[in-house]
């Protein structure tokens, strides 16, 4: 870099005075501060009680629990890009700390995951090994930052002394039911009680006595908070593992590899996350998040109101679930997804009389017709399923339904823009109010009646219409029978009255549907954590007794998982822990009184997500072998308070990438927590701030390929690369872009006190901008300024004035706590960039003054650099004569005397003669200046208590009074 780049190095090595800030200075410093921090166990946050407790002193005072989205230990290391967030954490808690607070700050690892398997598969190391190697690397990149991190609690959640608590925390989820009366989670075995007891009616009738194990098995199945289940989910035969929805393509491929993915019936564990659909919801409220990661998780819990209605075929029924119930009379068809249950039982074997042929698909018989389209269907993912744009296909099943409102005989069809896994998998077809049901009535012939008034001017012929009509201001239109007329009504209207005529007749009610689904919980990989159950010979899964926690993770010989022709649909998963037949197969008694028996342990692997669930009550009481987290101590940290009903950890900073599924998981698990007594809040994370990102150049040649951003010159406004001209666009950072930079390379040049300063001082916090190397050096001159200001660069020696404040000019005594005020300020609001700017411009007012600073500025000045530069920082203080480390000093207060802003003198005058002057700030508001001029004593004593017509403000400077 410093080849490319002259112009940043150039004062930095010029050292012409000895004692001067230099690069050489800073790596000194550094390196002896961070000795000395962790030496001291500066950062130990004391709790108030087990074995880290510490100071009562400190744990008496108001806590602050501030915490990063730990990270995932990759082996490209970090690029200047990564701890943007972990500065800023950073230093607002040493701010904390210097304003009286006790401050929780640690860092683990997020451990587990797919790149150290794919670099195991590749090279044969252990995931386990390589893993280990990244983080190594990563923890001296960190430390390099001098990020003030109580060590003591941090942990990988590789960890087996970690993942136990996760194992642990799954049994405790796998042995619990959703109450929905009490809404809350409770014991599975409170569940068996009332079973047993006929407080609860055993479905199918009879008693749970006279239930087989499997049956009981079966039954608590439905209830349990984590249940396997046979549901479709995403194979992935190429790959040889299931797949998230969110790793299938929108053309039904794996995004990695690019194999065909297949809707295939595997027995998978699930999370009942669905049950807190609702809580998930409400408590949102509470939280002090951004409003667009709220939004994104309130569309993707997606409640939805509307209607559940059933239209009866032969003595059974296809229920719907409709957000528009008013629209019943307009309903000509229906449409199952092709995989409900009830197709098969209502598809005959010949085609009723007056078929179609637009409706046969071309075949012979329904029962052929549907087999042919679920193949078809089986083989599209969700997303493709209900794209708009494409053509509708489905196929007539050869029977009718019952519009319950009018009596008509509607087709029912299968058809792919129906999804299994959302409302009912089956609906009601209103083709003149939804689009994909409009396109597919005009394909397939079929019926389209007006129910709603076009207010665009189309008119009410349908025949005449090129798309559904969709309004909430238009009015209900041909829709009455004897009981219930809607027409004329308005939407919400309309609603309310069909709903209660469902309700008061039987045929349907009421209900809120929510678009979040289940969580699919099991991976066909090796690492990740082992699921902590077994299953006897009957198939029956046993959860393993607490006391056999942790299951490690078994030894094998192959971490990939079996893969197969990517085309075959009908393979089944082979997972890694499978082959370890000596670890799977195993003799145990599980303490449940029927003794030593054979079993067989589940070797799918939880998904990624699961150690990231909790692990910011592990940082609370890390070394705890008896219980997740002391119950005292998590109150302490996390409990609810005034104002946070619901407790949780006070500053949580990531990217905002995370909107909805670590922070949607998070918050479920620690509601299932909270519901089972195991913690005092409800919440994880009271508060989220997203940083924004840090943007790089990417330069390209003509061919398109990045090219080296270092080795890249400017000139004219124009890039060269190697002599070739080369195009510039703002960017990700990263390797394969050629354009990262490391905080290594950075520290080395200037220091890490001046990464830090440059990176908090390239905008707010929230925002994304560009990466300059060139620009960092302005960071590292303030630095400089600093030290000059407080040390003499030719001796070394303190060349501050030791007077006393009050021998201190008044311009400058301004200009300190001008700063003061203003950085203590943004310091609190996280506005790191103008607290630096505040700083710099201290600074600068003492250079430009000259002479020895006065003590009294400078220690100022050093405690407010203190939580953005702490290494300087702790330096000077020692050179100011100080003994002990300014981390805990308390940050500087300013004197209100020296604050008020400059004033302006307000003129107050009745009936236009002048009767007062004010001194108002020159941004007081219209009211304020009214307000103060009615209270002077001399305007109140010259309107002798006559009755005010009028007032005139002209803020700042006049006030004009009309008495009546
Ligand atoms: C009749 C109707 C008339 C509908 C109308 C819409 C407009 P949201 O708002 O997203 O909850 N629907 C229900 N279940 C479905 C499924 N499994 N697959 C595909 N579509 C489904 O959407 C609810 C609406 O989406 C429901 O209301 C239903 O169509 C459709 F003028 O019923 B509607």
């Amino acid at each position: 870099m410093s080849e490319t780049n002259p112009a940043a190095t150039a004062p930095v090595t010029a050292d012409a005075a000895p004692h001067r800030y230099t690069a050489a200075m800073a790596a000194e410093i550094e390196a002896r501060w961070q000795d000395f921090w962790d030496a001291e166990g500066t950062y130990a946050a004391p709790n108030p009680k087990g074995d880290l407790a510490g100071d009562p002193e400190l744990v008496a005072r108001p806590k602050k629990f501030i915490m990063d989205m730990f990270p995932y230990p990759s082996g490209a290391g970090l690029h200047v890009g990564h701890p943007l967030g972990y500065i800023a954490t950073d230093v607002f808690a040493r701010f904390q700390r210097m304003t009286g607070h006790n401050v929780l700050h640690t860092l683990g690892f997020d451990a587990f995951g797919l790149p150290a398997e794919q670099y195991a598969v590749q090279t044969g190391t252990h995931p386990r090994a390589s893993t280990e190697a990244n983080m190594k690397n990563m923890v001296s990149q960190l430390r390099r930052l001098g990020l003030g991190h109580d060590k003591r609690r941090s942990f990988a959640t590789i960890d087996p002394e970690y993942y136990k608590w996760t194992q642990w925390i799954f049994l405790q989820i796998f042995n619990s039911w959703y109450d929905d009366e009490a809404k809350r989670a409770r014991p599975i075995s409170e569940l068996v009680a009332q079973f047993d007891s006929g407080e609860r009616a055993v479905p199918g009738g009879g008693t749970w006595s006279a239930l087989t194990e499997a049956e009981r098995a079966d039954l608590l199945g439905e209830y349990r908070l984590a249940y396997a289940s046979d549901a479709p989910v995403n194979w992935c035969p190429g790959l040889g593992t299931v797949l998230a929805n969110e790793e299938v393509t929108a053309d039904g491929r794996s995004e990695r590899g690019n194999f065909p993915v297949f809707k295939s019936k595997l027995r998978q564990w699930n999370m009942r996350i669905t049950a807190y659909a609702d809580r998930l919801l409400d408590d949102l409220d509470q939280l002090d998040w951004p409003e667009a990661i709220k939004l994104q998780q309130r569309n993707w819990i997606g409640r939805s109101e509307g209607a559940r209605v059933d239209f009866p075929v032969d003595g059974e029924r296809i229920t719907v679930f409709t957000t528009r119930p008013d629209t019943l009379f307009g309903a000509t068809y229906m449409v199952l997804a092709p995989e409900h249950p009830l197709v098969e039982k209502f598809t005959p074997a010949a085609w009723p009389e007056g078929t179609r042929d637009a409706w046969t698909g071309g075949h012979a018989t329904p029962t052929e017709a549907v087999a042919a389209y679920r193949a078809q269907a089986a083989s599209k993912s969700d997303v493709e399923r209900q794209a708009e744009a494409k053509d509708k296909t489905g196929v007539f099943i050869g029977a009718y339904a019952t519009n319950p409102v009018n009596g008509e005989q509607v087709p029912v069809f299968v058809a792919d823009y129906v999804l299994m896994g959302y409302g009912t998998g089956a609906i009601m077809a209103v083709p003149a109010g939804d689009q994909r049901d409009f396109e597919f009535a005009r394909a397939f012939e079929l019926p389209i009646r007006c129910i709603v008034e076009p207010t665009d001017g189309r008119g009410t012929d349908p025949s005449t219409w090129e798309s559904a009509f969709a309004s909430y201001d238009a009015k209900i239109m041909n829709s009455s029978n004897d009981e219930v007329s809607l027409d004329g009504l308005g939407v919400v209207e309309a609603k309310e009255r069909i709903t209660e005529w469902l309700e008061r007749t039987g045929a349907g009610a009421g209900t809120v549907n929510f678009r979040l689904r289940d969580w699919l919980f099991s991976r066909q990989r090796y690492w990740g954590e082992p699921f902590p159950i077994v299953y006897d010979e009957d198939g029956i899964a046993h959860p393993l007794p607490a006391s056999m926690l942790p299951l490690e993770l078994p030894e094998v010989e192959d971490y990939s998982p079996r893969t197969f022709d990517p085309d075959d649909a009908d393979t089944k998963p082979e997972t890694p822990l499978s082959r370890n037949e000596d670890w799977v197969h195993v003799t145990l008694d599980l303490g449940d009184g029927r003794g030593p028996r054979r079993y067989r342990r589940e070797t799918n692997t939880m998904p990624n997500w699961a150690g990231s669930c909790w692990y910011e009550l592990r940082y609370l009481d890390p070394h705890n072998s008896e219980q997740l987290v002391d119950p005292e101590i998590e109150q302490y940290w996390m409990g609810p308070r005034e104002g946070l009903p619901h407790g949780g950890v006070d500053l949580y900073v990531g990217g905002a990438e995370h909107a909805v599924l670590h922070l949607l998981y998070a918050r479920f698990w620690s509601k299932v927590l909270f519901d089972l007594g195991h913690v005092s809040s409800a919440e994880p994370f009271h508060k989220l701030f997203n940083q924004g990102m840090i943007q790089a150049y990417v330069y390209r040649d003509s061919r398109g390929i990045a090219v080296p951003a270092a080795e890249v010159e400017e000139r004219d406004g124009a890039y060269f690369h190697q002599g070739e001209k080369v195009s510039r666009l703002l960017g990700k950072m990263g390797k394969s872009l050629k354009n990262a930079v490391t905080p290594d390379e950075i520290c080395a040049e200037y220091g890490a006190d001046t990464l830090r300063l440059y990176e908090m001082a390239m905008g707010p916090l929230d925002v994304s901008r560009p990466w300059d190397t060139r620009a960092v050096v302005g960071q590292f001159r303030l630095l400089q300024r600093l030290w000059r200001n407080v040390v003499d660069e030719d001796t070394g020696r303190l060349s501050v004035a030791d007077v006393a404040e009050t021998d201190v000019d008044a311009d400058t005594l301004r200009a300190l706590h001008k700063a003061i005020d203003g950085v203590r300020q943004d310091l609190e609001g996280m506005r790191f960039n103008t607290a630096i700017a505040k700083v710099t411009e201290l600074n600068n007012h003492l250079t430009k003054v000259g002479g020895p600073v006065p003590r009294p500025v400078a220690e100022r000045l050093v405690l407010l650099v203190a939580p953005l530069a702490p290494h300087v920082a702790e330096e000077l203080w020692r050179k100011l004569g100080h003994t002990s480390s300014v981390v805990h000093e308390d940050f500087p207060v300013a004197d209100p005397a020296y604050v008020v802003d400059e004033t302006v003198t307000c003129v107050v005058q009745i009936k236009g003669k002048v009767k007062a002057r004010l001194e108002v700030s020159p941004s007081v508001s219209e009211e304020d200046l009214e307000k103060a001029a009615l209270a002077d004593e001399k305007v109140v004593a010259a309107l002798g208590g006559a009755g005010i017509r009028k007032v005139i403000v002209r803020a700042p400077k006049l006030v004009n009074i009309v008495p009546a």
